[in-house]
């Protein structure tokens, strides 16, 4: 069985992975699967033999015994659920952990999305300084949230599992803003999720690819 997944050639954020086939990795390195890694570039993800892989162009897919997958989301519920990695035994342990995995993807990705937007994409609008305050507050709605759900606990609900792996991910985008410092509890619970070896050596090979 070989596992397959693809990259940017070169990421935009030169290695601090930010890009999402880090959180891809993360998952392969915690379910100890090797896997090999396939670079494309900007323009080769909106050609056909790509286009085939991931309707939308984009990466990461993944690619296994004939399986092709795109969507983080469903990559990492496959690898969990196929490669009995990141999810509990216990039934409805193992529901809660999914319902996570969907709620970092459904309910925390959407708003943090929206910011870096703001941030990055449209800080030269005319509209820009009214605009940004609005979806800061937001983002901070939502993070008052999870820190209060979270609370001192190590990780979501009992041990690690998909849903932080997800979490602490998207979280991760949130860190170049600063927002994430203002919340204690949740800087700390990302800081847990970077210290894992598995996170470790899947930040190293996306490093390896987009240093500067
Ligand atoms: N919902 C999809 C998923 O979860 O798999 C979203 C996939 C996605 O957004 N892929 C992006 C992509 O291929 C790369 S990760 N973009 C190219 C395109 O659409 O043409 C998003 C990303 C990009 C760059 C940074 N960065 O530089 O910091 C961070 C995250």
């Amino acid at each position: 069985m070989t596992i397959t997944i693809t990259a940017f050639e070169r990421s935009p954020d030169g290695g601090k992975g930010l890009a999402r086939d880090t959180r891809v990795r993360w998952a392969l390195e915690e379910a100890g699967l090797p896997y090999d890694v396939r670079l494309v570039s900007f323009r080769a993800m909106k050609e056909p033999a790509h286009l085939a892989l991931h309707p939308f162009g984009q990466i990461p897919t993944y690619e296994e015994d004939g399986l092709v997958l795109f969507e983080t989301g469903a990559i990492v519920f496959h690898i969990a659920t196929h490669h009995g990695a990141l999810l509990p035994a216990d039934d409805h342990a193992r529901a809660r952990a999914i319902t996570w995995l969907f709620a970092a993807l459904n309910t925390v990705e959407p708003p943090i999305l929206e910011l870096v937007t703001a941030r990055i994409f449209e800080g030269d609008k005319p509209w820009a300084r009214d605009r940004l305050p609005l979806v800061e507050e937001r983002v901070r709605d939502r993070m008052k949230q999870l820190s209060a759900r979270l609370g001192d606990a190590d990780w979501l609900d009992g041990d690690f599992s998909a849903g932080d792996l997800m979490m602490v991910s998207v979280l991760l985008r949130l860190r170049p803003s600063g927002i994430l410092d203002e919340f204690p509890l949740l800087a700390a619970y990302v800081a847990r999720g970077e210290a894992r070896p598995a996170y470790q050596r899947a930040f190293a090979a996306q490093l390896a690819v987009n240093a500067p």
